[in-house]
C-alpha cells in the first residue's frame, strides 16, 4: 500500500499559530451522524464533466488503497498529531470523469446536508484523499463514515464527513461555514479562520 506522509507534518513550524496539541480527534458536526448503508450508499461526480458518475460502494473499494498520514487543524484551536487515514487519492477522480479545464473549485456535499467549497489546486493535491479508515477500522460514524475527505493543508471544516456529492465549479461559491463567516480558503497558517 502506498503511504503519503503530509508535507505540514515536515514542517518546522509543524503546529500553526494560535493552535495547541490534543490528544484526540474531537467530533465536531452540525448534526448527528447520518445512518448509511453501505448496499445503497452512491457516491455522485457532478458539476462541469463531460459525463457525471455515480459510484457504488464497490467501485470506491476497486480503486488503489492509499495510507495518509496527516496531522488535523481546527479552526477551534485544537490539533492533532500524526492522524491515519486509508482510502483512495482523489487523482483516481481523472481516470473516471473529463473534467472542464476552467474548473476553479469543487464543492463536496455531505449526507448531513453539510457543504464545503475547496479551490481546485488545494483538491488536486499530493495529500488529499477519500478516507474509509481511520487508524485500525473503517471510519466510525461520528467521524465521517462510511467516507470523508481529508485536505491536510487546510483547517478541518474542509475534511468533510459522510461525503455523497462532489461538484466541480467555474467559480468559487462558499458552503456551510463559509456562508456563516468561516473564512472562504482557511490556510492554518495564514490564521485564515473567519472572513472578516
Ligand atoms: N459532513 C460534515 N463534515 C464535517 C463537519 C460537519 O458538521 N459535517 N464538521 C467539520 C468540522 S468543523 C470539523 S472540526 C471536523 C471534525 O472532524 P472530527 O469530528 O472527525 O474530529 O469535521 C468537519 N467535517
Ligand atoms: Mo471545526
Amino acid at each position: 500500500m502506498k503511504r503519503i506522509i503530509s508535507p505540514i507534518n515536515l514542517r518546522e513550524d509543524r503546529l500553526p499559530p494560535g493552535q495547541h496539541w490534543t490528544e484526540r480527534l474531537i467530533i465536531l458536526g452540525i448534526s448527528d451522524p447520518p445512518e448509511t448503508d453501505l448496499k445503497s450508499y452512491r457516491l455522485k461526480i457532478f458539476g462541469e464533466v463531460e459525463e457525471p458518475v455515480v459510484l457504488t460502494w464497490d467501485d470506491i473499494l476497486s480503486f488503489e488503497k492509499v495510507e495518509l498520514v496527516a496531522d488535523f487543524h481546527c479552526v477551534t484551536r485544537w490539533s492533532c498529531k500524526d492522524v491515519v487515514w486509508r482510502g483512495f487519492h482523489v487523482n483516481e477522480l481523472k481516470k473516471l470523469v473529463k473534467i472542464n479545464p476552467n474548473v476553479k473549485s469543487v464543492m463536496i456535499h455531505s449526507l448531513d446536508g453539510y457543504t464545503t467549497n475547496v479551490p481546485i489546486e488545494y483538491f488536486f493535491d499530493e495529500d488529499v484523499i477519500f478516507a474509509y479508515e481511520l487508524f485500525n477500522g473503517p471510519i466510525p460514524a461520528d467521524n465521517g463514515y462510511p467516507l470523508r475527505l481529508i485536505v491536510p493543508k487546510l483547517y478541518s471544516w474542509k475534511s468533510a464527513k459522510f461525503v455523497a456529492g462532489i461538484e466541480f465549479m467555474l467559480e468559487d461559491r462558499p458552503g456551510f461555514w463559509e456562508q456563516r463567516g468561516y473564512h472562504i480558503l482557511g490556510d492554518p497558517w495564514k490564521e485564515q479562520r473567519y472572513s472578516d
